[in-house]
């Protein structure tokens, strides 16, 4: 057939109004159907990517420990200073606590002397000019006594002091 004779299809030529309104009846249970098909796919999918997680119950997480932070006065090092000439050193008590970062500075001024803490376990060599660094023990508390340890002259036995530990 020609295109002059082609007709429209009854249906085709039915009006707007009745087609929707057959249509219309479906609309609501197509429309829940797509939706509900729509968040089975989406969950579907969701799980099989990692996307949605089903909530861990066995598993806590992994802690890490913070380290708790020292109190200012003692994470903070401290030096002191000390002289060693003839005969006597400076200062010649030195008081610091138990747990202290402490480094003891001893610079001769005269003569060469040694540094002995037999309690500390230290015996430095002061030579005149220069000047020694010694980090301090301060785990344990007590008075430590502290004397030359070179024969340095006539004030040498005079040259003594302590080292004070507080708690
Ligand atoms: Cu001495």
């Amino acid at each position: 057939m020609t295109p002059l004779q082609w007709q429209e299809s009854p249906q085709q030529a039915q009006p707007p109004g009745n087609r929707s309104s057959a249509v219309g009846k479906s609309d609501p249970w197509f429309a829940i159907s797509i939706t509900l098909i729509g968040l089975i796919i989406g969950f579907w999918l969701g799980r099989s990517r990692g996307v949605i997680r089903p909530i861990a119950l066995g598993n806590p997480p992994t802690q890490i420990a913070v380290p708790v932070p020292k109190a200012p006065a003692l994470a903070k090092a401290r030096t002191i200073k000390m002289t060693a000439a003839l005969w006597k050193f400076t200062p010649n008590v030195v008081r610091i606590k138990q747990g202290e970062k402490v480094t003891l500075e001893i610079t001769g001024v005269s003569g060469t002397h040694g540094l002995s803490v037999p309690g500390l376990g230290i015996n430095e060599t002061i030579i005149q000019g220069n000047t020694v660094s010694v980090t301090l023990p301060t785990d344990k508390t007590g008075t430590f006594d502290f004397r030359c340890s070179i024969q340095c002259g006539s004030g040498h036995a005079d040259m003594k002091g302590q080292i004070v530990i507080e708690t």
